[in-house]
């Protein structure tokens, strides 16, 4: 059985043709429009395409199922409000093929598992609910009533509420995310992982013990007029797309922006706004001021060379550091300082891998500006330390007094269009008891205050059989987590697995010992109910809530909406043991908002609010230097080097998206920006490392990590000479996650360390 599910699991081995070109000198432009429409051709129906461009992002119409990434408040542009990634989202959801069960009868799960996960994707929106029943080789139909049923029976079960385990993705909206919490706990769990634990937790974590939000503190306006914006760990041309419009804005009002990042990523250097004419036709905007080519998990190293030279130049002539702010609204300097002296400046320099001229650069502009923000994504988050990480940042705003001022703060960019949003309204397997009070208040049930499994505790329970049913709401569990052969024997231990989804994945693939397929409406889908038409809201990057409402027919009358399949579940499940009038919430979406209201705070006359064009911002302390800490103030921390340490041969390996993908959904085979194309199964490398190991260019290689003792492969991959420093490489997601130990994680967040992977490289 573990074999047969690891074989499911483990996208095939096979190569397409992989073409290597010179990397683009800029991102967007013209490519970026030619690309988004001959996407949207390619795989939707003109009309459709047509009338979702013209809505995307738009007041009053539908939030892009993309990135995270705020819409302007004000002003949007008439051409539309999307990106070439964007637009690549909704044609992946509005495709024009739909699968049923012709589809299932005539393809096994065997089968249908020796497809790419590019095929897959590409197989087509689900349309109806579907049954793998024990022992199957083929999904069969099963009507949405007994699916019901079915979930329940097997819920009603378990000799444990904490037998089972509810994932949540980030795309799911406010309504449909709260009604699935509020489920849980009234089943008796606080079981709930989420995307989120693979993602920005480790921001969380150190943003609410040092800020006491966990979420960034700044305003798109703020970034307009930051005089130093940072871009670390973080690649915005391909994943976060119309931030380079904002980085442009930053640059005309003066602002300066240094990126660091092992990759020179085409977006950070130079960028072309593809709404403005002119620029298409002469060149663009040079986005970087400075590029600081840091080795993978340099960032501790480097920003500890900073400060370091900070209180050398605040000790020589002082007004470096924003003493007044510092007084009134820190805890902890005086430890911080104390510790920061112990470190080496040379020695710091030198881990980080950065040159001292790079490194004078960025420190000028530090020293001379008081209005920083600084912007990160998975560079920072998926490593051991990813919590010193931001930490680490935090001193550096502290210090300069750079937090709760027009232009200045943090920004986490968050990936999943509501993976805010969800946290917000209560899919946290942590949630705190304020909360859970709350819910008590509002309805009378009493919900268990033990935290819940995240998202490797919960692949753990289910290896180890303590946990026995597996529900995911939207995502690809078993290609997002580490260590996939461990996780796909997890699943495989499960009595059932269940995936609400839009799309066919490898999740449906590989089962427990019956497996449920439940369709739902995607974002651009309009969502039918009793009381008619119904809005949803989702929260972005920024605390900005929004309606999304979709536009086209859904594309299959079989499918439900999130919010009807929870409500359904959770009506089988409990039966006569809820106080929940479940059905109700179904009919009437603005009772599910009522509800939030209630019990989540910042949501006051939510109806009414939502119903605002640009929506409205949730209340945030570090935004007004409201510091909601133990201490009621900003905390300065202490933070280590990391003390890996690589062997000979061994480089460190950071896995990352092309362009060409959604996370697991795998849009095509190119990444444009980096002048890869037709091939996923690669390994950037550095081209002296290459040599060293006697490697060839397009070499095929196999790679191998080791962790605790434990040896993991990954084999079949093309070596491809880049610019990245030393003894560093990347590979894409979700292939090479079987390298990732489910051990390496960060402390105290548990975000798997996916971005030092620790590997050696063979020839095949
Ligand atoms: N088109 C598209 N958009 C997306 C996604 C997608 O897959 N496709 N995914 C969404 C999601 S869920 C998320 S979380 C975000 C992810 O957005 P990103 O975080 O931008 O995504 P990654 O590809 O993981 O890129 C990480 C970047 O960090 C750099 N990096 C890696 N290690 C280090 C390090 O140690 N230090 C520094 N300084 N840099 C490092 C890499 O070179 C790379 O540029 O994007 C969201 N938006
Ligand atoms: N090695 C490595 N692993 C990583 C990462 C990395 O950088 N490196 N990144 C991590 C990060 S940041 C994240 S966020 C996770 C992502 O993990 P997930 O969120 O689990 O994965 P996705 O690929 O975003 O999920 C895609 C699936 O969601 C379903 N879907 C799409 N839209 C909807 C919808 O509207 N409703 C419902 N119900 N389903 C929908 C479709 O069926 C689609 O197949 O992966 C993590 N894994
Ligand atoms: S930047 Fe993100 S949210 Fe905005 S259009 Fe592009 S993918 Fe969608
Ligand atoms: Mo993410």
């Amino acid at each position: 059985m573990g074999k047969l599910s690891e074989k499911k699991a483990i996208p095939p081995e096979a190569f397409s043709d992989l073409i290597v070109k010179n990397p683009p000198k800029n991102s967007v432009g013209l490519g970026a429009v030619k690309a988004a429409i001959g996407h949207a051709a390619k795989y939707m129906k003109p009309a459709d395409a047509l009338k979702l461009s013209l809505k995307i992002n738009q007041k009053g119409g539908f939030d892009c199922p993309g990135c995270a990434w705020p819409d302007p408040d004000d002003e949007r542009s008439v051409l539309g409000e999307y990106c070439e990634n964007g637009m690549k989202a909704i044609a992946e959801e509005a495709q024009n093929k739909t699968i049923n069960r012709e589809f299932f009868a005539k393809h096994s799960i065997d089968e249908l598992s020796n497809l790419s996960d590019f095929e897959i994707g590409k197989s087509g929106r689900l349309a109806e609910p579907m049954l793998l029943a024990e022992s199957g080789t083929h999904y069969i139909p099963i009507s949405w009533e007994a699916a019901f049923k079915k979930v329940g029976k097997y819920l009603n079960t378990l000799s444990d509420p904490d037998e089972a385990v509810f994932y949540t993705s980030g795309r799911t909206t406010n309504e449909a995310a709260f009604l699935y919490q509020l489920f849980v706990r009234e089943y008796g769990t606080s079981n709930l992982p989420d995307c989120s634990n693979m993602c920005h937790e480790a921001s969380g974590k150190a943003l609410t013990e040092t800020l006491g939000i966990g979420k960034g503190s700044v305003t798109l306006d703020d970034l307009y007029k930051a005089e130093l914006v940072m871009v670390i760990g973080q690649n915005p041309a391909t994943n976060h797309p119309r931030m380079l419009t904002a980085l442009e804005k930053t640059k005309k009002n003066g602002g300066k922006i240094v990126a660091i990042n092992p990759l020179p990523e085409a977006g950070l250097i130079k960028f072309t706004n593809p709404q403005n004419p002119i620029k298409l036709l002469t060149g663009g905007t040079k986005l970087a001021d400075v590029f600081v080519p840091i080795t993978i998990n340099g960032d501790v190293a480097f920003v500890k060379a900073i400060l370091l030279k900070l209180l050398e130049k605040e000790k020589q002539k002082g007004g470096v550091f924003d003493q007044t702010f510092i007084e009134a609204h820190t805890d902890g300097y005086e430890s911080f300082i104390n510790d920061l002296k112990t470190y080496n400046f040379q020695a710091c320099l030198e881990a980080s891998g950065v040159s001292q001229d790079i490194f004078d650069d960025v420190f000028n502009l530090i020293l001379n500006n008081d209005k920083i923000i600084i912007c990160w994504a998975m560079g920072l988050t998926q490593h051991q330390n990813a919590v010193d990480n931001i930490r680490e940042l935090v001193n550096l705003l502290l210090l300069k007094g750079s937090i709760g001022k027009e232009g200045a703060g943090t920004c986490p960019v968050r990936g999943h269009s509501n993976v805010q949003g969800d946290r917000t309204v209560g899919i946290w397997e942590a949630a705190p008891q304020t909360f859970l009070d709350k819910i008590e208040n509002k309805y009378g049930f009493k919900p268990t205050a033990k935290h819940g499994y995240s998202v490797i505790d919960a692949i753990k329970a289910m290896y180890e059989k303590k946990a026995k049913v597996f529900f995911g709401l939207g995502g690809n569990f078993i290609s997002a987590v580490p260590d996939t052969a461990y996780a796909a024997q997890a699943l495989a231990n499960c009595n059932l697995t269940v995936h609400v989804s839009t799309k066919l994945n490898r999740s449906h693939l590989v089962t427990g010992k019956e497996a449920l397929i439940l369709p739902c409406l995607g974002r651009t889908e309009k969502d039918y109910q009793k009381t008619g038409e119904q809005v949803q809201s989702v929260e972005n990057s920024m605390g900005i809530v929004s309606s999304t409402k979709g536009i086209l027919e859904p594309c299959s009358s079989a499918l439900l909406s999130e919010v009807a399949v929870v409500c359904g579940i959770a009506h089988e499940t409990l039966k006569d043991r809820t106080k929940i009038n479940w059905l109700a919430y179904k009919d009437d979406y603005n009772l599910v908002r009522e509800d939030i209201q209630e019990v989540v705070s910042g949501f006051d006359d939510y109806n009414k609010r939502l119903k605002q064009p640009s929506g409205f911002y949730l209340p945030n302390g570090a935004r007004v230097r409201d510091f909601k800490t133990k201490t009621g103030k900003a905390n300065f921390s202490i933070n280590k080097l990391p003390d890996w340490k690589l062997k000979k041969d061994e480089l460190i390996m950071m896995t990352i998206r092309s362009h060409d993908q959604f996370n697991t959904t795998i849009y095509g085979l190119n990444d444009r920006y980096r002048g890869i194309f037709n091939e996923r199964r690669v390994v950037l490398m550095n081209r002296e490392d290459m040599k060293r190991r006697g490697l060839n260019e397009h070499q095929v290689v196999n790679l191998k990590s080791e962790f605790n003792g434990v040896i993991r492969k990954a084999n079949k991959f093309k070596v491809v000479g880049y610019d990245i420093p030393k003894n560093c490489c990347a590979t894409y997601f979700p292939e090479t996650n079987v390298l990732v130990s489910l051990d390496s994680f960060a402390h105290t967040a548990k975000t798997p360390a996916s971005k030092s992977v620790i590997i050696t490289i063979e020839a095949s």
